[in-house]
C-alpha cells in the first residue's frame, strides 16, 4: 500500500538528477564564525525542511517555478571547525563545480562568513559581477573577535576583491566600516532600512553591473517577520519590501548566483523557516524571468 508522502528530503521535495537540474542547492551547516547568538548552522536544514511544504505553482509569475527551473539539492558541504577558511575553501570548491557543470548556484548558510566562498568561485567565472548585500548589518569590518573571517567581516572580504557592492536595509554599522565605505564610495553605495521609501529599487539595480551576485542575510528583514536569527536589528525590511529589489535586479541585469544565511531556527517557531524556503523559491525564479511569460 502506497501512503502520501512529502517526497524525497531535499529543497522542495522532489524527484530530480544533478544533470537535468538547472539550479543546485549547496547546503553549509557552520556557524562557528558567528558573534552574538549561534544556531545558524541548522539554517539549511531548517529551510530545506520547510521547503517541502512549498506549493511549486507561483501565482505571481503563473507558473510552477520548479518545472521551469529544476533544482537539485547537493548534500551538506564538509566544514571545519580548525579554521573558517578550510570552510570557505570547500565551499568555493564545490561553488566552482556546480559553476563548471554550468548551473546556477545557491548556497545555504550557516553565518555569512560563507559567502565569501560562493563569491570568489563566480568572480573567477564573471570578473566584472557585483553584489547586491541584503543585511541590517554593513559587514565591513577588517577583523572581528580576533578573525579576518567573522561574519562580520565577509563584505570587507568581498569588497577587497574589487566588486561594486549595493548594501540594502542597512542599520547597523561602525566607524571603521562608514570610514571604509567612505573610501570607496564610488564601488559601495548603501541603501539604508531608514530611508526605505525614499531610494527605490531600480536606483539600486542602476548601481550594479550587469552581472550581479546577491547575498542574503536575513536579519535584513525586519524581526516581526524574521526573529530567527542571530544578530537581529529592529527596524528592517518587511517581505514585500525585499522583493521588489531582487525583483527589480531580475527585470534589469542577469543574476548569476545567490547566498541566503543567517537562519537560525528557533524551536517551535516555523513561519521564519517557511519564509525562508519562499524567499529561495522567489529568489530562484527572479534570476530566470527570462524564463517565464509575466
Ligand atoms: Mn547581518
Amino acid at each position: 500500500m502506497k501512503y502520501p508522502s512529502l517526497g524525497p528530503n531535499n529543497f522542495c521535495g522532489v524527484e530530480t538528477t544533478f544533470e537535468e537540474a538547472k539550479a543546485v542547492i549547496i547546503p553549509v551547516p557552520y556557524d562557528s564564525a558567528t558573534s552574538y547568538r549561534s544556531g545558524a548552522r541548522e539554517g539549511p536544514r531548517a529551510a530545506i525542511a520547510a521547503s517541502r511544504q512549498l506549493e511549486l505553482y507561483d501565482l505571481e509569475l503563473d507558473a510552477n517555478i520548479f518545472e521551469k527551473v529544476p533544482i537539485y539539492t547537493l548534500d551538506e558541504v564538509a566544514i571545519s571547525v580548525d579554521s573558517p577558511r578550510k570552510t570557505i575553501d570547500n565551499v568555493r570548491k564545490t561553488v566552482e563545480n556546480v559553476l563548471a557543470a554550468g548551473k546556477f548556484p545557491i548556497t545555504l548558510g550557516g553565518d555569512h562568513s560563507i559567502a565569501l566562498g560562493p563569491f570568489e568561485a563566480i568572480k573567477k567565472k564573471y570578473p566584472n559581477v557585483s553584489v547586491a548585500h541584503f543585511d541590517a548589518h554593513s559587514d565591513l569590518r577588517d577583523e572581528f573577535d580576533g578573525s579576518k573571517y567573522s561574519h562580520a567581516c565577509v563584505m570587507h572580504r568581498i569588497a577587497e576583491l574589487g566588486p561594486k557592492v549595493a548594501q540594502v536595509g542597512l542599520r547597523s554599522t561602525e566607524e571603521s566600516c562608514q570610514e571604509y565605505a567612505e573610501k570607496n564610495k564610488s564601488r559601495i553605495k548603501t541603501f539604508p532600512a531608514s530611508e526605505k521609501g525614499k531610494w527605490k529599487p531600480s536606483e539600486v539595480a542602476d548601481h550594479l553591473s550587469q552581472e550581479v551576485y546577491i547575498t542574503f542575510d536575513v536579519d535584513c528583514l525586519d524581526p516581526s517577520i524574521m526573529p530567527s536569527t542571530g544578530t537581529p536589528v529592529p527596524g528592517g525590511l518587511m517581505w514585500c519590501e525585499a522583493l521588489d529589489v531582487i525583483r527589480e535586479i531580475g527585470k534589469k541585469k542577469k543574476i548569476v548566483g545567490f547566498d541566503v544565511n543567517e537562519l537560525m531556527p528557533l524551536p517551535g517557531f516555523h513561519a521564519p523557516d517557511f519564509l525562508v524556503a519562499n524567499l529561495i523559491y522567489k529568489m530562484l525564479a527572479y534570476s530566470h524571468l527570462n524564463l517565464f511569460k509575466k
